[in-house]
């Protein structure tokens, strides 16, 4: 079972309220003071009563990234940021970010892992729960800012929820997303050996999502298929194209009906300097597409659900 993220002040310590209401008011006092510090934005990644003031506020575009251990997910995300420092980036201009500090941080050990070859660097640990990311930007052909927020979390949540109808019922943010970027690793699908295993667990957890009522009908499925410089290195794309296309296939058969849309790219974030493709390949396609505006507003207020719910998440997804 998934542990429970580590809760937030008024979670945490609600079972040791005493009753005397003095220390009650008094400790009272203590979380509203700290909740007011949650507000005040330190740069780092957001927990779920921080992301949903920007829901709140702004029309939102929620996007999780999810995939197994390893797959790449906080490298896309270091890449997304990369390219603003570059300049402009998929039609759009960087307007502000409250995470800059958590960006910079996966930017810096993206960095260092592609250049020492230290593959553990970047791991997100399963005990920081699901952490938000938060960019605005400008699309260069509308008049307003859009909005992003990117859920990032262990590979390990993926492995547990594909295996388990409680944890996959527990990562409740799937129910919320407008976006689920769900990353297949192309060292997996390169190898005969795990090529086979690599797409049944992707199936698998998109099978155990649809069952456990986790993908609506405003979910839209990004299928990547990361480190793409992998399969033309390994000179394997033409015997993958039928294994991929029938994988294709069976997926689009076993949910395309429950949701929005479904649609499958060929990304690498991070391409060994050997490599012909480009930093970021397929990247910005993608958040082109992201950046979009919503149909569809999506309010999350946390306050009606918070004294009943017990997980922060749970919070985040009361409205
Ligand atoms: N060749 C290649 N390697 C990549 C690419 N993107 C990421 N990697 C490498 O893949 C490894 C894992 O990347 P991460 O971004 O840490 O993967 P993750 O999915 O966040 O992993 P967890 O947090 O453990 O679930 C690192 O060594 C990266 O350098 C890519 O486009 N091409
Ligand atoms: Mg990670």
């Amino acid at each position: 079972m998934i542990e429970p993220e580590d809760n937030t002040i008024s979670d945490s310590s609600s079972d040791e309220i005493p009753n005397d209401s003095s220390e009650t008011e008094s400790i009272a006092e203590v979380h509203e003071e700290a909740s007011k510090e949650i507000s005040i934005h330190g740069g780092e990644e957001l927990d779920s009563i921080s992301a949903s003031e920007i829901t709140s506020k702004y029309d939102t575009v929620i996007i999780v990234i999810a995939g197994p251990k390893g797959s790449g997910k906080t490298t896309l995300l270091a890449s997304i940021y990369d390219s603003f420092h570059i300049g402009e980036f998929a039609n759009c201009t960087f307007a502000e970010s409250r995470t800059l500090v958590a960006f910079e941080e996966r930017s810096h050990l993206a960095r260092v892992e592609s250049g020492i070859h230290a593959p553990t660097a970047t791991r997100t640990p399963l005990g920081a729960g699901v952490q938000f990311l938060h960019l605005c930007v400008r699309q260069n052909s509308l008049p307003n800012n859009s909005n992003l927020l990117f859920a990032d979390m262990s590979g390990e949540y993926y492995r547990m929820a594909k295996d388990s109808a409680e944890d996959c019922r527990e990562i409740s943010i799937l129910t919320r997303a407008d976006y689920i970027a769900l990353l297949i690793d192309c060292e997996l699908l390169s190898s005969q050996t795990t090529r086979h295993l690599c797409l049944v667990d992707a199936r698998q957890l998109l099978r155990r999502c649809i069952e456990e009522g986790m993908l609506k009908s405003h979910t839209n499925i990004h299928i990547l298929y990361s480190k793409w410089d992998v399969v033309i290195k390994s000179n394997c794309e033409k015997e993958l194209e039928p294994v991929l296309k029938d994988f294709e296939q069976t997926i689009r058969t076993t949910v395309e009906d429950k949701i929005a849309d479904m649609e499958f790219f060929k990304v690498a974030a991070s391409p060994k300097q050997e490599s012909s493709l480009g930093l970021g390949y397929g990247i910005d396609t993608i958040f082109e597409k992201w950046v979009k505006k919503k149909e569809k507003k999506i309010e999350l207020d946390i306050s009606k659900g918070q004294k009943s719910a017990k997980r922060e998440f749970d919070r985040f997804l009361s409205s």
